[in-house]
């Protein structure tokens, strides 16, 4: 399946007269609030979230999976999938892969196929939460902070192999998401088993190469009820600190518990210079892993807000990962995705068109109304014509869903690829 750009050319031409008086009678309303249009779009157009090769087939939960049809049987099919949606939305020009799901069995071809599809290798993923095939040592227990050295040397050489894996395709940097944990009160003891996480990951980031960082994502819950070891940012970035200038703090939106303020979490990070890595879903209850912007589209904006000043303002940050980290259960997952990225578009541009200097202003001033104000006039705007000239620019779709279903994608995926082929991942 090849989406041609005359084809979208032709989509685009039936939509365009709206699209230019909409976007014509946004641009002279943001022009009068000082706001530069054409800076705001480039800064959209710029902005790249990667995709993970696990979240392209239908997800499941521990009740049971419902497949999709069609689904990608390949890694060579899933980069295929990405460049589908790149090609849409101009927004996903990266993959994020996950071993040893997808570990290539030809680097150059693959690393072509990528070039081909404008995809580039973003961070690499271990897992340590499940057993692989022939394994040795077992991680129900734990992996990196396991009692048996045995398991941690095992884990700690897996994500070795990772990094050289990563390295051979381009990528810069490894997220390492740790699942272990205790289910009981008593089963772990807190302290040992932080400290040979803490050596652990030492052991590894020493072996990274020199320009490579890591991240270290934190989850309060599950798999593991009681405890998890990396359960908060706190631990994450005292994890980070212990390892060196090139591990950082991951922040998965999914990975709170309810309220967080994951806005302000944001913001320290990056005055800390420890922010690496984001990944992007939504959830009312827990780490749901559906579509960004289906639940608290407001939360999205307050966390975007303190990613934009803190991209402005934090040069001791460094450029982010950024990912989509969801699973799709319900729907067709590349519309689930290409709903995802116009949220993450969506709430980025209107985080863009709030006035710094007012707010800083209104702050200072202790003007509490006028902050709220000044937020929320920029949240109200209806910013998708801006989001749709991003995409017209870089040859994208005006309306990505509604050129995905006209074009057929889904049913060319089943004709070719069958109707039960089950994708690698969650
Ligand atoms: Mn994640």
């Amino acid at each position: 399946m090849n989406i041609e750009t005359q084809q979208l050319q032709d989509l685009n031409a039936k939509n365009l007269s709206t699209h230019k008086s909409q976007f014509d009678f946004l641009t002279q309303t943001l022009s009068k609030s000082n706001i530069d249009v054409n800076q705001v779009i480039q800064k959209l157009a710029d902005f790249q979230v990667a995709i993970p090769s696990w979240a392209l087939g239908a997800g499941g939960t521990r009740f049971g999976r419902f497949s999709y049809g069609g689904e990608p049987a390949s890694l060579e099919q899933k980069i295929e999938d990405i460049g589908l949606i790149h090609k849409l939305t101009q927004t996903a020009g990266a993959v994020s892969l996950h071993i040893p799901w997808d570990v290539p069995e030809d680097y150059n071809a693959i690393k072509e196929l990528a070039a081909i599809n404008k995809i580039k290798f973003d961070a690499v993923n271990s897992n340590t939460f499940q057993d692989q095939k022939n394994q040795k040592e077992t991680y129900k227990y734990g992996s990196l902070s396991n009692t048996s050295a045995a398991v941690r040397e095992q884990a700690i050489a897996h994500n070795k192999e990772v990094v050289e894996i990563g390295n051979k395709l381009g990528s810069k940097s490894l997220t390492v998401w740790l699942a272990d944990g205790a289910s009981f009160p008593g089963q772990n003891n807190f302290q040992t088993a932080l400290t040979h996480t803490q050596n652990s990951l030492i052991s590894i980031y020493e072996d990274m190469p020199a320009d490579w960082k890591m991240f270290i994502e934190y989850k309060p819950y599950e798999p593991y009820f009681y405890s998890t070891v990396i359960q908060d940012w706190g631990t994450s970035l005292m994890l980070a600190n212990g390892c060196g200038e090139r591990a950082y703090t991951l922040v998965d939106l999914g990975h709170h518990l309810p309220n967080t303020n994951i806005e302000q979490i944001v913001s320290i990070l990056m005055l800390k210079g420890k922010l690496g890595g984001f990944h992007f879903n939504d959830s009312k209850y827990g780490d749901d892993d559906i579509t960004v912007g289906s639940i608290k589209p407001y939360a999205l904006f307050l966390i975007f807000n303190e990613l934009v000043y803190g991209m402005q303002n934090n040069p001791q940050n460094p450029e982010l990962g950024w990912m989509i980290d969801a699973s799709h259960n319900l729907k067709d997952p590349l519309e689930d995705l290409i709903q995802s990225l116009e949220a993450i578009q969506e709430a980025y541009a209107k985080a863009l068109l709030i006035d710094q200097d007012a707010l800083r202003a209104a702050q200072e001033n202790n003007d509490v109304t006028l902050c709220q104000e000044i937020l929320q006039t920029a949240y109200r705007t209806d910013v998708r014509p801006l989001v749709q000239e991003a995409r017209l620019k870089t040859g994208g779709a005006l309306n990505p869903i509604a050129a995905y279903r006209e074009l057929g994608v889904r049913d060319a995926l089943i004709k070719t690829r069958g109707k039960n082929t089950v994708a690698t991942g969650l």
